[in-house]
């Protein structure tokens, strides 16, 4: 399919997406948001994608779902339309890991798009920030639970009330970002990452995701029950035997997704 708002590249099992609305610093419309979701859609169904990266520009990743596409929106527009929504829940069922490369401005639906993504790496030019309250209106794809529960209730109060942005190092101090590299290397480390993440067994990248998510949908003793369960499951697959036998050997494990 040829996508006008992003460009997508697949290489040794990697899905690279970047955001590519540059006169508008990657502001989301629906547009982008509904091309985005169907190359999620077809990287999660392809043979060839173990991994998926989205990236921005050097200036912003996504400096905030388009203002002026939303400008004259009524609430029933909005409700009944079901506007934006629909592409994240459909971004949010991706069942392959998903890293966010964030260089430069990462603002309002486009911090919540990097948070909704399984890890970011940062540029150490990456400016997170919630500034909705300067439009007169609040985060709304997931941004003040989800900015929540990666900083915190403080910071994550001060920045959807002010609209202060966090720079990179912040960020990263804070939990919301799980490393920062210069920016020049940004898409090098988050591809190398990638492609480290493509080599596992794709059935364990699954399990981890899923796993790892649960712990902020339920309670401790569930999600432990969850991982053992998942754990034990693991043990059906032909890639467990591999990947332990391989170790026992002294060799690369050649994982079959079996
Ligand atoms: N929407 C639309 N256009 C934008 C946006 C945006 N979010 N951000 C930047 N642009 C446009 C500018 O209008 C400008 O276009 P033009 O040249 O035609 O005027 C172009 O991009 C370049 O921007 P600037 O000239 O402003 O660049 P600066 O370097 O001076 O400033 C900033 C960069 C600080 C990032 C500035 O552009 C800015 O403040 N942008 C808006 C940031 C913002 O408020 N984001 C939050 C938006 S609301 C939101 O995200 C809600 C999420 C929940 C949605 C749920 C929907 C269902």
């Amino acid at each position: 399919m040829a996508y006008e708002t992003i460009n997508l590249e697949i290489s040794d099992g990697v899905a690279l997406i970047t955001l590519n609305r540059p006169d508008a610093l990657n502001a989301l419309n629906s547009q982008l948001l509904g091309e985005l979701a169907t190359a999620v859609e077809d990287a999660d169904a392809s043979e060839k994608v173990r991994c998926i990266v989205i990236t921005g520009s050097d200036k912003a990743f996504a400096a905030g779902a388009d203002i002026k596409e939303m400008a004259d929106k009524s609430f029933v527009d909005m409700y009944r339309n079901n506007f934006f929504w629909a592409e994240t829940d459909r971004f949010l069922k991706t069942r392959k890991p998903i890293i966010a490369a964030v260089a430069g401005y990462a603002l309002g639906g486009g911090c919540e798009l990097a948070m909704m993504c399984d890890f970011i790496i940062a540029a150490d030019s990456a400016k997170f920030g919630q500034p909705e309250i300067n439009l007169g209106v609040i985060a709304g794809i997931g941004g003040t639970q989800r900015l929540t529960r990666f900083v915190g209730k403080s910071k994550s109060m001060e920045m959807h009330l002010t609209g202060r942005f966090m720079d990179a190092q912040e960020a990263e101090r804070s939990g919301l970002v799980s490393r920062v590299v210069p920016a020049k290397k940004l898409k090098d480390e988050a591809m190398s990452a990638a492609h480290k993440i493509a080599e596992k067994s794709l059935l364990a990248t699954m399990a981890v995701k899923d796993t790892v998510n649960r712990a902020y949908e339920t309670t401790m003793a569930e999600g432990i029950n969850y991982e053992r369960r998942m754990f034990q499951s693991l043990f059906a697959t032909e890639d467990q035997t591999e990947g332990m036998e391989s170790y026992i050997e002294k060799r690369e494990p050649q994982f079959r997704d079996k």
